[in-house]
């Protein structure tokens, strides 16, 4: 398969909260890192990204937005005790007005939805770096004289939880959502896109929720009881003219392949009835039974399975990486996955 990969991701590492203190974030460069040593010792094809297309940027996410995130930490560092990483204190919650504020601190509320995030000196770099990642990999496919194209875009940082205007759950621009608009852009009446990472995608959802041009399907751990927790239930089905392009099939802690297959059943066959035309898969492998902040039990020998049945659906397939954080694990997994296109 194709693989879309760069370097640069290795310049941004931010922190998280955990417990009381901040950490470094669970998404660290070892993670793409590793992927690419796995996938080359494979013999996938590797290129490099092309330059981000700012009309596809602004199709996805608000000019103010990408304003903020290009600037934020230079601005941080202005500041006295700036310390290495620019993170959210206060957000605008029930009964508050969301009124953009002037000051940086108050704007890293507005424009952020959790404290497992924050913007250090490489952020901007490896955010925009990433979706440029994602939108060659959809060009690849586009361009591609395969009756059944497929490319891997080797994100890092992930994208699903990012929205038009938000950033957290370690993503800032999303990438999933950069490459379905460069399929619609590039020729596709409907786009499906499959999230499979642990966790909900929040922010791919926020981004389509009120389109049938894109169907978001996803599979992830309960919002009841996981992150991002305030989206990601069942009952959520899209609105407006998205009413009915949005399904969640949110599993509980411990889920193993048995019950997890059979969500990718339902998942599968809506998208086969959606007239998509293309796939965006959300790859996440912090479904592994090993993964160090996740409670689902997937095993490495299950990735080419499930691929195997996405591949089945027979449509051009974009796969972008998400989360995964069983580093000793995560070239294998990602490997696995991927063979299963054949
Ligand atoms: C892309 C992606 O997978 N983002 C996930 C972000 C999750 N961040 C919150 C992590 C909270 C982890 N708490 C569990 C600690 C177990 N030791
Ligand atoms: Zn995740």
């Amino acid at each position: 398969m194709l693989v879309v990969r760069s370097d640069v991701h290795r310049q941004h590492h931010s922190l998280e909260l955990a417990g009381s203190e901040l950490i470094k974030s669970w998404d660290g460069p070892d993670r793409a890192d590793l992927i690419s040593a796995a996938l080359m010792e494979a013999e996938h094809e590797f290129v490099a990204p092309d330059t981000l297309d700012r009309d596809l940027l602004t199709r996805v996410h608000s000019a103010d937005y990408i304003t903020f995130l290009k600037t934020a930490w230079s601005r941080w560092t202005e500041q006295p005790d700036a310390g290495s990483a620019a993170i959210g204190f206060t957000w605008p919650v029930r009964g508050m007005n969301s009124t953009i504020p002037e000051s940086l601190i108050g704007q890293l509320g507005y424009y952020s939805f959790a404290a497992d995030c924050s913007i250090v000196a490489g952020t901007w770099n490896a955010a925009s770096e990433a979706a440029a990642i994602a939108q060659t990999a959809a060009d690849a496919v586009i361009n591609s004289s395969d009756p059944n194209p497929t490319a891997f875009g080797l994100c890092r940082p992930p994208g699903h939880h990012a929205g038009v205007d938000q950033f957290g759950g370690y993503c800032y621009l999303n990438n999933a959502a950069i490459a379905a608009q460069r399929l619609l852009d590039k020729g596709a009446s409907r786009v499906a896109v499959l999230d499979v990472d642990y966790h909900h995608g929040n922010g791919t959802q926020s981004i389509f929720y009120e389109r049938s041009d894109v169907l978001f399907a996803s599979i992830h751990a309960d919002p009841k009881v996981e992150f991002p927790y305030f989206a990601g239930h069942a009952g959520e089905t899209g609105t407006g003219a998205g009413a009915g392009w949005n399904l969640n099939l949110p599993l509980p802690h411990g889920t193993g392949i048995e019950s997890w297959g059979a969500a990718l059943n339902l998942a599968l066959g809506r998208i086969a009835d959606s007239g998509a035309e293309a796939i965006v898969v959300s790859l996440g492998v912090d479904t592994f039974k090993g993964d160090p902040i996740s409670r689902f039990l997937l095993d490495t020998s299950d990735y080419p399975v499930i691929a195997a049945r996405i591949a089945g659906l027979g449509l051009p397939t974009v796969v972008v990486q998400e989360g995964g954080y069983a580093v000793e694990a995560i070239g294998t997994n990602v490997a696995a996955f991927l063979t299963g296109f054949g």
